[in-house]
């Protein structure tokens, strides 16, 4: 059930009040030292940020779509690190668990998801399995009640973090029916790490390869119980994604513009403020009426989201979703390139928000589906009509 109105309003205000007071204050130290502060992940948990989307009978807040891109418009005007740290536990790890897990998963997990205890990731890319995610190659064959995982998962997001893994891996044929989710607690023998990736921005979010060796898992974790349905429930937990990016790149949109107009009221040139020439001026118009655009159909679409049944795929939606992260994660790089633009020399040095921000969004259109991908989504959905 819905959080209702009035308490939705207190705690969004928290979480704009938690943003501005302690995690702005803290993006430099994410900056420099490639990490979140402990204390600031324990203040995460103490608001509940990791259980936003978790029903409340299984200890979460239990926002909808709409309210949750709220919040996540929100955590978007700060340094990304800090939305990514609790964005698996909110949406891609947590969701397939939630949308088609039994009774008994839901029980045993959701609880310490929510409650940040358990840190989830999602992992289904692999070295050879980016956008055409249903050529992946991690087996899981069959041995008794259980099965051994073996592969290779790239890119996985807090992985070194992790407690469990939401994890795609073949137990059937070459197609995407052949694909199962699995529920893989992160201690299990044969399961380790790799080296942690060095990015070209968003300094602070933890990604890196999951091997798994014969890793022997029992089939009782399969999500629903049933092999083959992994690629749905997985396209089901994208399209969800994709709505909260979205709000992400809003919400960091946002931010970047509201740095440019400070920086054009106060740097002079030609003997007066920056932000009184005209064609400055019009790149922050370009970046507002873009802005209020993306933010529109973000809302718009979350509220179409909320309206169908909860974890059916309605391709409509879908299609929707798509058309949402491919205009907002767009919109969002030309505002941060229109922002390094009005900052000018000093756009380009790390000390100005801007410079980090111009490399943090851009990883944006890549992750939850290429803007090729969403294109290829809305361009198939078009021709079936
Ligand atoms: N929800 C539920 N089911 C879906 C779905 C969705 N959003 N999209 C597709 N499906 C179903 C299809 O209906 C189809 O089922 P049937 O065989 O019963 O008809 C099945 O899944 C296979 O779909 P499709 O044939 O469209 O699969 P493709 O291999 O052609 O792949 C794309 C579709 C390209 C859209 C998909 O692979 C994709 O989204 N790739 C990007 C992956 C991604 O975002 N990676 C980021 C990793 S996480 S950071």
């Amino acid at each position: 059930m819905a959080l209702d109105q009035e308490t939705f309003e207190l705690l969004l205000a928290s979480v704009q009040r938690f943003v501005q007071e302690r995690l702005m204050p803290a993006e430099d130290h994410v900056e420099e030292h490639d990490e979140v502060p402990d204390d600031i992940v324990a203040d995460m948990k103490e608001i509940g940020l990791f259980g936003l989307s978790i029903p409340e009978e299984y200890g979460g807040i239990g926002l909808t779509m709409e309210q949750e891109c709220q919040v996540a418009y929100e955590l978007g005007h700060t340094a990304l690190a800090f939305r990514s740290l609790v964005g698996t536990n909110i949406g891609i790890g947590s969701q397939g668990i939630l949308m088609d897990g039994t009774e008994a998963q839901k029980s045993e997990y959701l609880p310490r998801i929510a409650s940040g205890e358990l840190i989830i990731s999602f992992a289904l890319t692999e070295p050879d399995a980016g956008s055409d995610a249903a050529s992946l190659k991690t087996r899981a064959v069959e041995d008794g009640s259980d099965y051994l995982i073996s592969g290779t998962k790239r890119f996985i997001t807090n992985a070194p973090r992790a407690g469990a893994f939401t994890l795609m891996a073949r137990t059937g044929g070459q197609d995407a029916s052949g694909i199962s989710a699995f529920i893989v607690p992160a201690d299990l023998p044969g399961l380790s790490l790799g080296k942690p990736d060095r990015k070209m921005g968003q300094r602070g979010t933890k990604t890196c390869d999951v091997n798994l060796d014969s890793v022997r898992v029992p089939a009782d974790n399969i999500i629903g119980g049933v092999p083959g349905k992994g690629f749905k429930t997985a396209m089901k937990v994208l399209d969800r994604g994709r709505l909260h990016i979205s709000a992400i790149a809003c919400g960091m949109a946002n931010r970047i513009l509201q740095e440019s107009i400070a920086y054009a009221q106060q740097r002079k040139q030609f003997g007066q403020r920056i932000g009184d020439f005209q064609l400055i001026q019009a790149m922050l118009a370009d970046s507002q009426a873009e802005l209020l655009a993306g933010w529109s159909l973000v809302q718009s679409v979350a509220r179409r989201y909320d309206a169908k049944p909860f974890g059916k795929h309605d391709p409509e939606v879908s299609m929707q979703a798509s058309c949402t992260k491919m205009f907002t994660t767009e919109m969002v790089g030309r505002v941060a390139d229109r922002g390094v633009q009005i900052h000018g020399g000093s756009g380009y040095i790390n000390e100005y928000k801007v410079e980090r921000f111009y490399r943090d969004v851009r990883l944006l259109r890549l992750y939850e589906g290429t803007t090729q991908i969403q294109q290829l989504v809305i361009g198939r959905h078009l021709m079936k009509a």
